[in-house]
């Protein structure tokens, strides 16, 4: 595979002097350092637009301090979890920066989680607080966390006070705990630390040249690494500039891109459907650059959007627990149909089965309390480098090109959501006139997958409204079946279990 240095320019201090190598990613300690240095030295320049206004990298400094302030004064101490379920705003980043710099941990979680999915979260990571937009997810939170827990909305509603010491986290201190099924199919929480997350942003900020001259339309959910690290971290990193839009909206992104001089956009392959379907991709034709990543982006797909916008878009591979992986190159030839090379610091392996292995300053080193699951996600190659992640991806290296061509995991990929098949077998299996069920992802041109259910039936066939209105309450509406084949049957191994792969 292409070496990693070949993302980076020339004269980039990690290809000057070859000792450095990736080191270099993580020197500078933490993310909280590089922006309370940016901030202090740049305090007047743009850094987030939101409804019709900019907020200055100074006033920013300022809230996040004082959000620091509202959560320690609540009680909340260095280390403690803070459950953060929110859409895209200045005051969610506000509450989420206050909340690092003030030594808290951070767990994002979807915000369309049902009372089920968030009280998992809740509890897996024994949160002291929630910082939640929806009534119900906060009643939801009161009610599962201990009596002490502090909930309040993305606005921190709370009284004011001395935040104390500022951004004390070392490199290894956690900064989230991201949660993810990897592999297998039970929700855990990858934790990522703070120097994971310095050398993600590092990583991606030199490889697409980011700049103080940079201006991203940002339409990510922020509860996923995508949004978050590398739409709002990378931003922030690149010392640049974004416009906050609270979801995607083909229209809401033209008409950003072209009134406020964007030069930047970062988005799933769904987005990029709908762009091209709506007529709308052409108004990114003056943007400097368009990465897609979360989930393939069929050659068809990529030739009609890079057409479309008159460039040729970038396509990476990233993933929860290792954040960025690898990207086709800024500089030089972005090959359809592949994800490109290693980032910077990052070292990609094959096993014997093609699946790819990973290594490197961006890779988790464990989930939250889970010894048994974090043992089973690495491999010792014995190669002296320290041990490899098992991604659960299956790929090939092609001239230089990684390709990703399938999963070992059983994983759905739904506009760029995971939805894991067990998890929604077994909510559907209680659903009245279910005997039997297996879930798969069906191939769509607009969603990648949408979710399919096979059903034995029990007496009178359930309709798809049927399943969903079982799931609901159990089951964030992106889990539930889109579509529903009745079946007499299931295919099975000689052991048994269902084999999903022989259905469709
Ligand atoms: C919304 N719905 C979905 C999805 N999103 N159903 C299946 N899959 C989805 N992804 C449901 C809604 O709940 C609604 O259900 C119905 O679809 C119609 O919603 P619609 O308005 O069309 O959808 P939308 O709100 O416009 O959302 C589509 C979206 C969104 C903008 C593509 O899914 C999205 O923001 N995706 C990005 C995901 C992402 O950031 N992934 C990164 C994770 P009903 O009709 O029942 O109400 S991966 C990651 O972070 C790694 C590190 C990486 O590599 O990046
Ligand atoms: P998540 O754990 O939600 O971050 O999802 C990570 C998974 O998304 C990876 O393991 C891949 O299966 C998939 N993925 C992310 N980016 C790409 C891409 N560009 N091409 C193919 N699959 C991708």
């Amino acid at each position: 595979m292409r070496p990693w240095r070949d993302h980076l320019e020339p004269d980039d201090p990690l290809v000057v002097d070859a000792r450095v190598g990736a080191a270099g990613l993580t020197a500078a300690g933490t993310l909280l350092h590089i922006w309370s240095g940016l901030w202090s030295s740049a305090p007047t320049s743009r850094l987030w637009h939101e409804g019709g206004r900019w907020w200055t990298a100074e006033e920013f400094d300022q809230a996040t301090r004082r959000a620091a302030g509202r959560l320690r004064t609540a009680g909340l101490e260095p280390g403690q979890r803070v459950v953060w379920s929110t859409g895209p705003s200045v005051d969610a980043l506000v509450a989420h920066v206050g909340a690092l710099r003030a030594g808290l941990v951070v767990v994002p979680a979807n915000t369309a989680y049902s009372e089920r999915e968030l009280v998992h979260v809740v509890s897996d990571v024994r949160a002291s607080a929630a910082i939640v937009e929806r009534a119900d997810q906060a009643d939801w939170c009161s009610r599962s966390g201990p009596g002490s827990m502090v909930v309040t909305g993305p606005g921190l509603d709370l009284p004011d006070g001395d935040p104390g010491p500022l951004d004390v986290c070392g490199p290894d201190d956690p900064a989230l705990i991201c949660f993810t099924s990897g592999t297998t199919g039970t929700p855990k929480g990858a934790v990522l630390r703070h120097r994971h997350l310095l050398a993600a942003a590092e990583s991606v900020t030199r490889a697409w040249r980011m700049s103080p001259g940079d201006r991203l339309v940002h339409c990510l959910p922020i509860f996923h690494a995508h949004g978050l690290v590398v739409g709002a971290y990378g931003t922030m990193t690149a010392g640049g500039s974004a416009v906050l839009l609270p979801g995607f909206d083909p229209g809401a992104v033209a008409a950003a891109a072209v009134d406020q001089r964007a030069t930047l956009f970062f988005g799933v392959p769904t987005m990029y459907h709908r762009l091209v379907s709506s007529g709308r991709a052409a108004d990114l034709s003056h943007l400097r650059l368009c990465v897609s990543g979360s989930a393939p982006l069929p050659a068809d797909l990529h030739a009609a959007a890079s057409t479309a916008i008159g460039s040729v878009v970038l396509e990476r591979y990233g993933m929860t627990e290792t954040l960025m992986n690898t990207s086709n190159p800024y500089a030089g030839e972005r090959r359809a149909g592949t994800v490109g090379f290693p980032l910077p610091g990052v070292e990609v392996a094959f096993d014997d089965a093609g699946q790819v292995l990973l290594r490197g300053p961006n890779v988790f080193d464990g989930y939250f309390e889970r010894a048994t699951a974090t043992a089973d996600a690495f491999r010792d190659l014995g190669d002296g480098g320290g041990p490899w992640f098992a991604t659960g991806d299956l790929g090939s290296d092609e001239s230089g090109y990684l390709v990703i061509r399938g999963r070992s995991k059983e994983l759905i990929i739904s506009g760029g959501f995971n939805v894991y098949p067990a998890e929604v077998e077994d909510v559907l299996a209680g659903c009245p006139g279910v005997a039997e069920v297996a879930v798969t992802g069906t191939p769509s041109d607009e969603w990648g997958e949408v979710v399919t259910a096979w059903v034995v039936a029990d007496g009178a066939a359930p309709s798809l409204d049927d399943l969903r209105a079982h799931c609901s309450g159990l089951l964030a509406p992106y889990k539930q079946p889109r579509l529903v084949r009745m079946v007499d049957a299931l295919p099975r191994n000689a052991l048994g279990k269902v084999v999903r792969s022989q259905l469709g």
